[in-house]
């Protein structure tokens, strides 16, 4: 049953915060996936992300049916490329890179997606991907040869936003990227929710339970959080 994009817009008009744990292919092994989904199953995350920017061909699928064995939670790729689409997951994130200008990632790895696609069961959102400074390069300008959009020029990030919106995406998402040194702003979140109409998610350099409240009361619906806990997962045990 394709629910997921309706379960997420339902929590938005209740005012129910969201929280996404990112599972990254390249940075779990396959015996502590258990342990780790415990863990997320009794803290406040309500979907697990997977994928990544560079991620072996088959370490996705094998991932996600591990996952899955040891959860309810929707599990929603976030793929950096093409191999990573897996019929065992729940949906996908159809993003669109929009702060950047390679036809690539704009709409061509969309097209190389859509016989594998064809061959799943996934429910498809589409997702306006927004890659904005955050003082250091990361993995996603290095992997799609895009620069971030400015995080003083707010007025274009909003535009950006709201462009991905009138072209009928169904999600924006902010991303500062994984292990950002500065997550995305208090006033970039603020400025974008007030302008969009559909879900808001926020992501990457959130580190700390101030910061996840921040992005909330900005009024980001669903953060998404990776680094942190990879690397100490008690890190929902204090929220
Ligand atoms: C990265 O937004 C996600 O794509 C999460 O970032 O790993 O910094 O939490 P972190």
């Amino acid at each position: 049953m394709k629910h997921i994009y309706n379960d997420i817009s339902a929590l938005v008009s209740n005012g129910e915060k969201q929280l996404a744990v990112l599972i990254d292919p390249d940075k779990i092994k396959l015996d502590k996936v258990s342990g780790i989904i415990k863990k997320v199953n009794v803290s406040i995350a309500t979907h697990i992300f997977v994928g990544g920017s560079t991620v072996d061909r088959y370490a996705t699928s094998v991932l996600v049916e591990e996952i899955k064995r040891h959860t309810q939670l929707p599990v929603v790729l976030f793929p950096g490329d093409v191999t990573q689409i897996t019929s065992r997951a729940d949906a996908i994130l159809f993003l669109s890179l929009i702060s950047g200008r390679n036809a690539e990632y704009l709409i061509g790895k969309h097209i190389r997606s859509i016989s594998k696609l064809a061959k799943t069961n996934l429910e498809v959102i589409s997702t306006g991907y927004i890659l904005i400074e955050s003082g250091k390069e990361t993995a996603v300008e290095k992997v799609t040869g895009t620069e971030p959009l400015s995080r003083t020029n707010v007025q274009n990030i909003v535009d950006t936003a709201k462009a991905g919106e009138l072209l009928g995406m169904k999600l924006i998402y902010l991303e500062a990227g994984s292990g950002a040194k500065l997550a995305v702003s208090k006033e970039i979140i603020s400025c974008v929710k007030k302008a969009v109409n559909i879900p808001l998610i926020v992501g990457g350099g959130i580190r700390s339970k101030k910061q996840l409240e921040n992005a909330y009361h900005a009024g980001a619906d669903l953060v998404v959080i990776g680094t942190v806990f990879e690397e100490d997962e008690s890190f929902f045990d204090n929220l």
